[in-house]
């Protein structure tokens, strides 16, 4: 195995005995063959996207939970991987009989085999190292369009899930896919293409912002409780706003209570999810503290997407996964041919083990500020930064991960002066979203934007105070501080780019897939830095404004 996917890869380098993450080598293995045959799906597709035809919606899906399928600490049951490889051969095939005569490569030609065994044997030359003379950085570019459409097909999902789509972002799985695969593609090419798949990711974050807003409505400030109640209850954990609706909708009047964790804490922001009385608080912190958190736990957990890890003995038995989400050996809930799902299981789980024996005393943090709470003060802001009360703006956000590194993201929030803002996003919020941050111009310091797709809602916010200020984006006294963890993150970091936005820190530790050339020229196109210290970057933030 090889992969350098995440930013916890061995060494910074890359996992090649098993995953950090837990993934095996079997796993690792499968998800290489499972993409190399999206790839050959999408050699297909791309004549045929160039002829203006459309590509089933169904053959979309696939492409699109499996991408999803492969990202970090989503799926680590091997069944499911050959499930979709087998399901891989016959769409090749009807792709296939569908393009246009011609030479295809050898992602496309090839021949699934029949059995697990022989797949594994056949990964090989799927691996991202596997052509040993392939220009370094062509291969760095090819992995940040796999990496970026991965992001992509998690956001894609979760829209699709409750009916939205767009074809154009449809068509840029295929027509990014087959660009990894095609020889003839220059620097200048790829670089092209990377940007168009960060187009994509604005465009996909666009789409999943109108999904929820439309069917949860805007997001609006409210206090969440972080401490537990007594009695049966679910946990609810990962980014999908309509699977945490569903369960609610289930559990109406039965005495369960539910608690959101990571990255679904954002979910108590709207009012067609809050509305919900036994929707009763947050559970726990970031996802790297969930064997922790979950161990001997009297009460049920659901995953809807990731990060899920390897689940302890002491609370396998009560974690249950949905969606693309899997772990051999835990129960799945799939989802009905109608979309609907049957959580009677879990349910009657959750009220066997009894849940909380006692209420612990109420502790409250903020949410709720997307693009419309916030942007609902901006006359208060525009008038507070004009009068000198806000000095500038911090967006401090990405996903959280267990290196120590990370501390850094801590640290530079609690530096900040008291007169700026901090905008959060994504589960690295955890690293401060408890600390009391107090107000400034009469509005709380720390913002918590929402989810890692709600990096829409930070564009929505910036665009609208530079257009205030009559200037653009990059002239604006705001500062874009990144974590990064996997692969939501690089499509989230594409479409920033993608704007033109200029100057963003990149942490903890660069990207292992990212050549130094490529690394160079996003510095001398974006002035993108990787961070030092809180101190130094702090201070240069603020002496740049
Ligand atoms: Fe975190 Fe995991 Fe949301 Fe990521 S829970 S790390 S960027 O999946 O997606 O922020
Ligand atoms: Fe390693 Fe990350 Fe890949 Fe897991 S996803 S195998 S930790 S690089």
């Amino acid at each position: 195995m090889f992969c350098y996917q995440c930013e916890q890869t061995f060494g910074g380098k890359g996992c090649t005995k098993s995953g950090v993450c837990g993934k095996t080598p079997e796993i690792a293995n499968l998800q290489d063959l499972l993409i190399y045959q999206l790839k050959g799906i999408s050699c297909y597709a791309r004549p045929l996207i160039e002829q203006g035809k459309k590509i089933d919606k169904e053959v979309v899906k696939f492409v699109e939970n499996s991408l999803f399928t492969t990202l970090t600490n989503v799926n680590f049951d091997a069944e499911a991987h050959v499930r979709l490889l087998k399901e891989s051969a016959q769409i090749k095939q009807a792709m296939k009989e569908q393009a246009p005569e011609g030479i295809y490569p050898d992602a496309a030609t090839y021949q699934l085999s029949e059995t697990k065994e022989d797949m594994l044997k056949d990964s090989d030359k799927a691996g991202i190292m596997y052509n040993k003379d392939l220009d370094e950085d062509i291969r760095s570019l090819r992995s940040t369009i796999l990496y970026g459409l991965k992001g992509i097909s998690a956001y894609g999902h979760q829209a699709r899930f409750i009916g939205f789509q767009d074809d154009q972002i449809d068509h840029m799985y295929f027509l990014g896919l087959e660009a990894t695969t095609n020889d003839k593609l220059t620097l200048e090419e790829m670089i092209r293409m990377t940007m168009r798949v960060g187009e994509s990711s604005v465009q996909v974050i666009k789409l999943l912002d109108d999904a929820n807003t439309s069917r949860f409505q805007n997001p609006t400030a409210h206090k969440v409780n972080v401490k537990v109640k007594k009695g049966p209850f679910i946990i609810v954990s990962g980014h999908d706003l309509h699977d945490l609706e569903m369960l609610l909708e289930q559990t109406k009047g039965k005495g369960i209570n539910i608690y959101t964790h990571g990255e679904m804490l954002p979910s108590h922001g709207y009012p067609e999810l809050k509305k919900y009385k036994h929707l009763v608080g947050n559970f726990g912190s970031a996802w790297q503290n969930q064997q922790k958190e979950f161990d001997e736990i009297p009460g049920c957990i659901l995953m809807t997407t990731n990060c899920l890890m390897k689940p302890r003995d002491s609370y396998k038995d009560r974690i249950y996964s949905t969606s693309v989400v899997g772990w051999d050996g835990i129960k799945h809930i799939d989802v009905k041919e109608d979309g609907t799902k049957d959580f009677s299981e879990i349910i009657k789980k959750a009220l066997e083990l009894g849940g909380f024996d006692k209420d612990e005393d109420k502790e409250e943090i903020l949410v709720g500020f997307g693009h419309h709470e916030t942007l609902s003060h901006a006359g208060e802001i525009v008038k507070a930064v004009k009068d000198g009360t806000i000095r500038h703006f911090f967006l401090i956000g990405g996903c959280d991960g267990a290196r120590p590194g990370r501390s850094y993201y801590t640290d530079y929030a609690q530096l900040v002066p008291k007169d700026c803002v901090i905008l959060t996003l994504a589960c690295g919020k955890y690293r401060f979203n408890k600390l009391d941050f107090g107000t400034v111009a009469g509005l709380p310091r720390l913002l918590d934007v929402g989810q890692c797709n709600d990096a829409y809602s930070a564009i929505r916010i910036a665009t609208a105070l530079a257009d205030a200020f009559d200037t653009d984006v990059n002239s604006l006294p705001l500062s874009i501080v990144l974590s990064w963890y996997e692969q939501k993150a690089v499509a989230d970091l594409l479409a920033l780019l993608s704007l033109g936005i200029k100057g963003m820190y990149l942490g903890p530790s660069l990207p292992a897939f990212l050549s130094p050339n490529v690394f160079q020229y996003l510095v001398d196109t974006f002035n993108i830095r990787a961070i030092s210290t809180p101190e130094d970057d702090l201070k240069a933030s603020l002496n740049q404004a």
